[in-house]
């Protein structure tokens, strides 16, 4: 296993033995420090999709591996049967850090949203009231929160949900940034939940009218209403604060997080909320075999831990304004629009001749970037937050050759 394949081959064994749920760019990545990457052949490349922002520490950050080398080797999984002598370390450093009471450990943000979905409904019925079987969650069109059944259940994205019914019932799905549209919707008093992205990623990168959230949340209050924010990726430092909804101070009643939970070592993710709804989950009623392992653990911790040693959130708010400056300067009539917050950023492409996000994405790469097309004419822009600004600019340089070869 430790023979290294060129990226043919690599290629070749991902086509013929792995299922073809994806389409990635011909790439093959083996090796990652900080915000860089190389391929099977030793090319270098400036990562800015960070595995959809849960490389915000950078990759292989070393305190992240170091973290999770010297737990590897102490003491992996214990189930939940038993308590480990890292677990509780990890709740108390991660409730006092979002600043609730408690948290549920999970590994997936799939699992996060799931759990923070059941648990909006046990505390429907126990203590807002709601008749059992009948508590209803408000959702976002072009929302994207995980593929399990009931996630693609609230999904308006043919790709994701056509062909996986029948669909979870329990849903209201209403326009993203329309606050009547809640309004009309908070109407109905069997309504436990909200549940929202502060930006909407996968739909690429929709920041919301400033304001939103702020009255969004106020709405809910109103109604005794859960409002959830699903900050699995524009969490941890990503768009500059370290919650979007610092960007609006509110504070959400059920907080999921995943992806740079652990920096990308390892699958963590997590629902915060305080005790008037999360003790409403009893023993036996909701958990996972690795949720909260020793490893996980002990990995969120250091990766946290990063995220304010390293001043992440600044340095996202600050390179962000600075990628967003930069590109609406470039000359190019394939940028149609810049938008984004922090280093969570997107750029509209105008197709030319032809030429779509995928050719210039193609082009990137020979270039030595990264990045992602997401609905046919968006570039996702988000790079490891401990990328430099000496770096960034080398990036943005890229980006501006690229787009001028389709001139
Ligand atoms: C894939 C998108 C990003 C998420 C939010 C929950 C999850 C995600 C807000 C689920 C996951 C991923 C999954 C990844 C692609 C990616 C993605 F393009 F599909 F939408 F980031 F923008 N909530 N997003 O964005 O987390 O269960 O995957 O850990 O390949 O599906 P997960």
């Amino acid at each position: 296993m430790s023979e290294k394949i060129t990226s043919k081959k690599a290629m070749e064994l991902e086509d013929k033995y792995g299922a073809h749920n994806y389409h990635p760019l011909p790439v093959v990545l083996s090796k990652g420090k900080g915000p860089k990457v190389w391929d099977a052949e030793g090319k270098e490349y400036f990562d800015f999709l960070s595995a959809y922002s849960a490389v915000n520490q950078g990759h292989c950050h070393p305190k992240i591996v170091g973290a999770m080398v010297d737990q590897a080797q102490t003491l992996t999984l214990t189930s939940r049967a038993f308590y480990s002598d890292v677990l509780g370390v990890y709740e108390k450093y991660i409730t006092e850090y979002f600043g609730y009471d408690k948290v549920l450990p999970m590994n997936s943000g799939a699992e996060g949203d799931e759990t923070a979905l059941k648990l909006t409904r046990k505390w429907a019925y126990e203590k807002k009231g709601v008749p059992e079987g009948e508590a209803k969650i408000i959702v976002c069109e072009n929302n994207f929160h995980g593929r399990t059944i009931t996630i693609v259940s609230m999904s308006t994205d043919p790709d994701a949900k056509k062909g996986f019914g029948p669909y979870t019932p329990g849903f209201i799905v209403i326009p993203y940034n329309d606050l009547d549209a809640l309004e009309k919707a908070l109407e109905d008093p069997n309504v436990a939940g909200f549940l929202v992205e502060p930006i909407q990623g996968e739909a690429g990168v929709m920041v919301p009218d400033e304001g939103y959230l702020s009255k969004a949340y106020q709405m809910c209050k109103d109604k005794n209403v859960l409002f959830i924010a699903d900050e699995v990726q524009t969490g941890i430092a990503r768009t500059g604060k370290l919650l979007a909804c610092d960007h609006e101070n509110v504070r959400p009643d059920v907080l999921i997080l995943g992806k740079a939970l652990s920096g990308g070592a390892y699958p963590v993710s997590a629902v915060l909320a305080d005790d008037d709804i999360m003790l409403t989950i009893k023993p036996g009623e909701h958990g996972s075999t690795f949720g909260g392992n020793p490893v996980a653990a002990r990995v969120a911790v250091a990766a946290l831990e990063v995220v304010k040693e390293e001043n992440l959130a600044e340095r996202a708010e600050n390179l962000g304004r600075l990628f967003r400056d930069e590109m609406k300067k470039v000359d190019s009539e394939m940028i149609e629009l810049v938008r984004g917050k922090g280093l969570l950023n997107a750029v509209v492409i105008r197709p030319k001749n032809g030429k779509t996000a995928w050719d210039v994405c193609v082009k990137m790469a020979e270039n030595g970037l990264l990045a992602k097309p997401t609905h046919d004419h968006i570039i996702r822009f988000a790079p490891p937050l401990v990328i430099s600004e000496e770096e960034l600019m080398q990036a943005i340089e890229i980006i501006k050759k690229s787009l001028a070869a389709f001139e």
